[in-house]
């Protein structure tokens, strides 16, 4: 069913993904008013927004959890997309509590003001709640894997998926949901794998690859992911999964020896250190759904040109995030990573 939004919600606006799709919808959809609602956590960042003229945003600073500010907002737009979550796996095992709180209730009273106010409800996930898949299998996901979800950060996101299915179901809330693999680009907070490794070697810090590096992991550019949930949004059909992923399977120790390499360092300039528990070993989208129903094609296949490009923005946005660097890296050793 076609959906022309006019007025959309973006939850999350202010992190890595969420600002890199407003930025897309205030590029290619001029006729798109975006309200950003985020609680700017340590993830979110006002400035991730700077330069979207005032008559194309506006910012709301404020907590998805809460359920009056919510229903106020809902009142007035005609779509949310909903990428406000807490995101981070090593994170979520040190500190599980907030994942519950913003990824299951937070999705809980979005839905809840999606089904007062008929508001068209986009869900963004991740390929983490199918589990992790053995280096030597032939399969990837589709949208028919069952759930098998390993740490706190994926069963939050399971389980928001869970309430969005039967909100769809029992009350009629026109939804969709998308699963989507790892995405590369700029602005991504610093305690992720990639930003991690290129700010570590600005720093003159040694990359750090956890257990025996072969983990892999399926690579997207942000911005195709963006084009992709834009897709979905207007032409997916109510109650539909899809699964976002542009073919980019790659081993993390091959990625950090391409950052190695294109910031002018040795190949075996880096430190292992301590495994993440319960790392998964391996994700991979089938995304063909997307590409058939759809017609949806990512433009970044060129994964070297991306990388480079991203570690550029490092380098050139260094006062983004400088001030946090020492912290981050604190908080790492004191696990032993
Ligand atoms: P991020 O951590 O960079 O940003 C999360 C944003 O949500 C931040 O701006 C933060 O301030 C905001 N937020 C957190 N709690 C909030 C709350 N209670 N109320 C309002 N705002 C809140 O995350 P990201 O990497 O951009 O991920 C965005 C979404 O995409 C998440 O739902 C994540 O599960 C999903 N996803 C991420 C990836 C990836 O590779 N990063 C891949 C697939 C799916
Ligand atoms: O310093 C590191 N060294 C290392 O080897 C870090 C931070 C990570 N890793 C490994 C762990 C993973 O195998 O790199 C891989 C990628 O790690 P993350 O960037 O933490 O991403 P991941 O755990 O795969 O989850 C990401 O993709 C799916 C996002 O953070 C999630 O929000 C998304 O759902």
């Amino acid at each position: 069913m076609a959906c022309d939004p006019k007025n959309i919600i973006v939850t999350g606006g202010a992190g890595f993904i969420g600002s890199n799709f407003v930025h897309w919808v205030v590029d290619n959809q001029p006729d798109v008013h975006v309200v950003v609602l985020d609680a700017l956590t340590y993830a979110g960042n006002r400035e991730n927004l700077a330069g979207i003229p005032d008559d194309r945003m506006e910012f709301v600073h404020g907590d998805i959890c809460d359920a009056e500010l919510v229903d106020r907002l809902f009142a007035d737009a005609d779509a949310c997309v909903h990428f406000a979550a807490e995101s981070h796996n090593d994170n979520s095992i040190s500190n599980p509590e907030p994942f519950i709180r913003t990824n299951v209730e937070g999705t809980y009273q979005l839905l809840e003001a999606a089904r007062k106010h008929g508001v068209r409800f986009h869900h963004i996930s991740t390929d983490e709640v199918y589990g992790d898949l053995a280096l030597d299998d032939p399969a990837r996901f589709t949208e028919e894997t069952p759930y098998c979800p390993s740490s706190p950060y994926s069963s939050s996101k399971a389980s928001s998926d869970m309430l969005v299915r039967a909100w769809h179901r029992t009350y009629g809330v026109p939804v969709t949901i998308s699963n989507c693999s790892n995405n590369y680009g700029p602005r991504q907070h610093i305690e992720k794998f990639i930003p991690r490794q290129v700010t570590n070697i600005l720093c003159g810090i040694k990359p750090k690859l956890y257990g025996d590096g072969l983990n892999v992991r399926d690579w997207i550019h942000t911005e195709d992911h963006s084009s992709a949930v834009w897709k979905i949004l207007t032409e997916g059909a109510l109650g539909e999964t899809y699964l976002i992923g542009a073919d980019g399977e790659k081993n993390n120790i091959d990625v950090l020896r391409a950052i190695l390499a294109a910031m002018g360092k040795d190949a075996d300039d880096f430190e292992w250190v301590r495994d993440r528990p319960g790392h998964d070993r391996r994700y991979a989208i089938d995304s063909s759904k997307l590409r058939r129903e759809l017609g949806w094609q990512p433009k970044h296949t060129d994964f070297a040109e991306g990388l480079q490009d991203t570690i550029d923005w490092y380098a050139s946005n260094e006062d983004w995030w400088s001030g946090e660097k020492d912290a981050i890296e604190a908080k790492y050793a004191a696990q032993g990573q």
